[in-house]
């Protein structure tokens, strides 16, 4: 059994070396709320996904915030807990707020790894010591910027490009991309950019081989993507879509899609992860690992999540380079030249956190302890 102590919140801001743009905006400086949670001596980090805006989805940083620590945290600490697993039955009573639910249980997850002395990644039931990692790479400011920036990627090793797409940064830019690399994998995420309206124009793509369109309509849409997943050979996945286990088998039964992105903080944490990853791989359906440009605590609860069998297309799991000027974790998230990342065998996440480094990024921390149950 789990008993946690406290709960410490932060937020830290952190520049991103890059900015990244997609169809719904520009990020250049990423606001993102830390979890730290303390058992018996022990601690345990989360990151939580969401973002500086609701545009991804409606959590942001602040509605985060404001749920862990009036309904998320009062509620774990009030019990024992078996692991990381009971975490969603004591947040059932809170709906929706996925993000702020998965950084606490994920950080849960990592902390009952560390109890038991195990790779995190065991612990969530993964088989692969190595994953295959791809790059989504932002809307550039130019052709020219894009074609430079996919051959430094390829050059590094990647298995997959993902191009960032919108209504005027698609068609043309494809082409340009195809012509110069007519063989690699490649495929594209709209982030929900079009419509009805745009049928025609994106079954013109099937002309360019992609491995997938990654949610082309409404964030929140399974009938109109099962309409335009008929018009297309090209598979369909989707990303802002699945929220649930329900909504993935939804989602596959009745075509909108033949691929699913997983990501743990879109779906509330790692136990409906794994739950969709295994409704997937039961109907056949391959996932990959989704990414929210995390630090390296978010980047490594991906890794381990991404060691499990079906997995079994590149992510968007990429080195801590790609994001940050200096990581806060140690050491920082590495490719190999043949575009994997290895799975640590450490205790945990294998990773140590800059506690230092941390400290000097954090501009607001919160701390939650569990009088409650003391008192009980
Ligand atoms: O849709 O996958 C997405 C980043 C922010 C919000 C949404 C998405 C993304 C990415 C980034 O594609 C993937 C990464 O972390 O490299
Ligand atoms: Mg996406």
């Amino acid at each position: 059994m789990l008993t946690i102590d406290a709960v410490h919140l932060r937020e830290i801001n952190i520049p991103l070396a890059y900015p990244f743009e997609t169809s719904f905006g520009v990020t250049s400086d990423r606001r993102i709320l830390l979890v730290e949670v303390e058992s018996d001596g022990l601690t345990a980090w989360g990151e939580c996904v969401a973002g500086e805006h609701p545009y991804f989805s409606a959590e942001t940083v602040d509605t985060a915030w404001i749920v862990a620590e009036a309904e998320l945290l009062p509620r774990l600490l009030e019990k024992e807990l078996v692991g990381g697993c009971s975490c969603p039955a004591l947040f059932s009573q809170v709906r929706g707020h996925h993000m702020a639910k998965a950084a606490i249980e994920n950080a849960v997850w990592d902390l009952e790894a560390q109890k038991k002395k195990m790779p995190l990644a065991e612990l969530l039931g993964g088989t692969r010591s190595v994953i295959p990692c791809g790059v989504s790479i932002g809307i550039q400011p130019s052709l020219p910027a894009l074609m430079e920036k996919i051959a430094e990627e390829l050059e590094a090793g990647y298995q997959r490009i993902k191009l960032k797409c919108k209504p005027g940064w698609d068609t043309r830019v494809f082409e340009a991309v195809r012509k110069r690399w007519p063989d690699i994998a490649l495929s594209c995420d709209a982030n929900s950019a079009y419509r009805v309206k745009d049928f025609d124009l994106i079954a013109e793509w099937d002309q360019f081989g992609l491995t997938m369109i990654e949610q082309p309509l409404w964030y929140d849409d399974f009938y109109f993507h099962s309409m335009l997943q008929k018009r297309l050979d090209t598979a369909i996945c989707l990303d802002e879509s699945i929220r649930n286990r329900r909504d993935a088998l939804a989602a596959i039964d009745m075509e909108s899609c033949r691929i699913v992105n997983i990501k743990v903080g879109r779906v509330g944490g790692f136990s409906e992860a794994i739950a969709v990853h295994n409704a997937a791989a039961e109907r056949g359906i391959p996932v990959w690992c989704g990414g929210m440009l995390e630090t390296g605590i978010g980047r490594a609860h991906n890794i381990a999540l991404a060691s499990l069998p079906n997995f079994s297309l590149p992510g968007d799991i990429s080195a801590s380079a790609r994001y940050w000027i200096e990581d806060i974790i140690e050491p920082e998230v590495t490719v190999s030249p043949r575009g994997e990342i290895e799975v640590s065998d450490g205790i945990g996440s294998g990773v140590t956190v800059l506690r230092d480094r941390i400290e000097s990024l954090t501009v607001r921390q919160s701390t939650v302890r569990a009088n409650a149950r003391e008192i009980a």
